[in-house]
């Protein structure tokens, strides 16, 4: 769906766990296990590169109508055809990457407090990252908020949150207890043995 307010399952596409594998490939089982939103991070690609891999994601992700999410780099967003852009803290104002990839498109942006995350709601920001919730080797340097933050935030913001960092099936249903319902989930998909049941077994707890 188009709408941010549809997506439940937002895989991100790290290629820091793709270990060989084509993007392509990768977000066609995504889609074929029922993610709603995918988003392609590349920390150490050039734009060149990352440019590259969004075009293939873009085309697969076109095929199916499934929303793509560019990681920083809102030019890029504008240049591949994506429907938005993810900021971080220390990235660009959700003002600025608007600016550049257009109205219309969505921005995304990573929160770690709940004043953040009101920070980011009040900014405009279509939706918001809350994490890492648990400690996670794809974010190394960042400390776990913790469920306390879920329930805060649960409760007091009001646009789309995706809970992310450490998810995975076996803690999903303790995420959702504490007031999630949106989950964002990276290495617990990429590593799985088969992604397509993974992501099958994960939007069935997100069900209802
Ligand atoms: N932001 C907060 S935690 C995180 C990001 C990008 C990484 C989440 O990755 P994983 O592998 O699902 O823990
Ligand atoms: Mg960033």
């Amino acid at each position: 769906s188009r709408l941010i307010e549809h997506c439940r399952l937002y895989a991100i596409l790290d290629t820091t766990w793709l270990a060989g594998r084509d993007v392509a490939v990768v977000a066609s089982q995504m889609i074929e296990g029922g993610v709603d939103l995918i988003q392609l991070r590349a920390k150490k690609e050039s734009d060149e590169e990352m440019t590259a891999l969004a075009r293939s994601i873009r085309k697969v992700t076109n095929t199916h109508e499934i929303p793509f999410m560019i990681n920083d780099r809102p030019h890029l967003a504008a240049a591949t055809g994506a429907d938005g852009a993810h900021v971080g803290q220390d990235d660009l104002s959700v003002a600025e990457a608007r600016r550049i990839i257009g109205s219309g498109k969505w921005v995304g942006k990573s929160t770690h407090s709940l004043r953040q995350a009101l920070d980011a709601e009040r900014e405009g920001a279509d939706y918001i990252g809350v994490g890492p919730v648990y400690a996670t080797p794809t974010k190394p340097d960042y400390s776990p908020v913790g469920l306390g933050l879920v329930r805060q935030v649960s409760s007091q913001v009001k646009i789309p949150f995706f809970c992310i960092g450490g998810i995975k099936l076996e803690n999903t249903a303790e995420v959702l207890a504490a007031g999630a319902r949106r989950l964002v989930v990276v290495s617990g998909i990429l590593q799985a043995t088969n992604m397509i049941n993974y992501c099958r077994a994960l939007k069935a707890l997100l069900r209802n």
